[in-house]
């Protein structure tokens, strides 16, 4: 029995309030309206980001679903979607691409305006949500929503993908690999024979590794307080691993002189510290160097560095979604993926059932997982 235009109950794993584990409950979920489209989640990632929901660190309002690392099929969709039709397999885009905004347009942009990345406002464009618990409405996170069965997202936020796809591998496409990927070769712009060092080596650093070997980069330092992570970054293409802890002076010295005073080429913090970023940034060579943002900061904090780190002709920049406009990009990168040009297996260290999702964060907080991905 067809459930278009009606309301689904299903479960859900919300955020009451920061700090507080996920509570997995039945939800209701409207209908999609007017260029929105339903959509059942078949896997979804695990990302530090949704962990930033959870301990509070990103403000954003509560209650609220979070996920945004997907694969799903196209349930209904509502009047004027075009992009889509039921069945279709798709990877809902925590960052949308509209098409029309001046960012859209620009060829070098991918922040559309349409994101909600800033205010974490929760909301669809009209200002109201698609979830409801006990008659209450339930705010959405990221345009997305994927820590639920059925989410509703607008036809910006939405790209169809190879109905082959294995959802299990290739809802890295939503967020991790494509943010990490994309990073080094779209935002940094990696060169062949380059240096670079990678601050952090979780799924998105392990991703930012892989796109600067795919570049071609020479040396690439991977950069953890996680020793564990190292194997994993070295098979990725880390040439070699250090840890911060086995030294006493910071470690931007450290790699100065790992590399005879000169710093890498690029530098990349995919941890979401100040200290770290700026220690990245000092990491890197004084005239040409470039290092890019991409860890996600607590909202309320501020960095504080000399501007002799700038002055002297460093860049320093940042990258949501690896600079990647998304809804063009993601296909793409699907059809990538299974013809085998990157491998993305050896990310997916825990696969879990959708009802084990705290288990799922417990896993990242100790540090034992790379990616999580949950089973609905
Ligand atoms: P993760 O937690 O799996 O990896 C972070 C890694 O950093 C871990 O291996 C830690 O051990 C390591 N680490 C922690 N503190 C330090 C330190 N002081 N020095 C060195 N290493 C340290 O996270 P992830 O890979 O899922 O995400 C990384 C960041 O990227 C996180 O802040 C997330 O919010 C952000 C992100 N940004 C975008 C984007 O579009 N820019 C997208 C997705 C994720
Ligand atoms: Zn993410
Ligand atoms: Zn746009």
């Amino acid at each position: 029995m067809s459930t278009a235009g009606k309301v689904i109950k299903c479960k859900a794993a919300i955020v009451f309030e920061p700090k507080k584990p996920f509570s997995i409950v039945e939800i209701e979920v409207a209908p999609p309206k007017a260029h929105e489209a339903r959509i059942k989640i078949l896997a979804t990632g695990i990302c530090r980001t949704d962990d930033h929901i959870l301990s509070g660190s990103i403000k954003t309002t509560y209650p609220v679903i979070p996920g945004h690392e997907a694969v799903a099929v196209v349930e209904s969709i509502g009047e004027g979607v075009t992009c889509v039709k039921p069945g279709d397999k798709v990877i809902p885009l925590f960052l949308p691409q509209c098409g029309k905004c001046r960012t859209c347009k620009n060829p070098e942009g991918n922040l559309c305006e349409k994101n909600d990345l800033y205010e974490f406002k929760g909301l669809m464009y009209d200002g109201t949500t698609r979830f409801s618990y006990k008659g209450k409405p339930v705010h959405n996170f990221a345009s997305t929503s994927t820590f639920t069965e059925y989410t509703v997202v607008h036809e910006d936020s939405l790209a169809k993908i190879d109905p082959a796809a294995p959802p299990e591998k290739a809802c890295l496409i939503g967020c991790g690999f494509s943010t990490g990927y994309g990073a080094a070769i779209r935002s940094g712009k990696v060169t062949p024979d380059s240096s670079c060092a990678v601050f952090g080596l979780g799924g998105v650093g392990l991703s930012v590794v892989m796109g600067c070997k795919a570049a071609g980069a020479s040396r690439i330092i991977g950069i953890d307080i996680n020793k564990d992570k190292f194997p994993m970054a070295k098979e990725l293409g880390a040439t070699e691993c250090i840890s911060p802890l086995d030294f006493k002076k910071p470690i931007n010295e450290v790699v100065l002189e790992m590399t005879e005073g000169e710093g890498v080429d690029y530098s990349f913090e995919v941890i979401g510290r100040t200290d770290t970023m700026v220690a990245a940034l000092a990491s890197c060579n004084m005239n040409y160097g470039v290092s890019v943002i991409v860890g996600a900061a607590p909202s309320a904090s501020e960095v504080t560095l000399s501007p002799t780190l700038i002055f002297t002709g460093r860049t320093w920049k940042g990258s949501v979604f690896g600079g990647l406009k998304s809804k063009d990009a993601v296909p793409k990168l699907v059809l990538e993926l299974m013809s085998k040009k990157f491998i993305l297996d050896p990310l997916i260290t825990h696969v879990l059932p959708f009802d084990k999702i705290n288990e799922g964060f417990e896993l990242l907080h100790k540090g034992e997982s790379i990616r999580t991905v949950l089973k609905m």
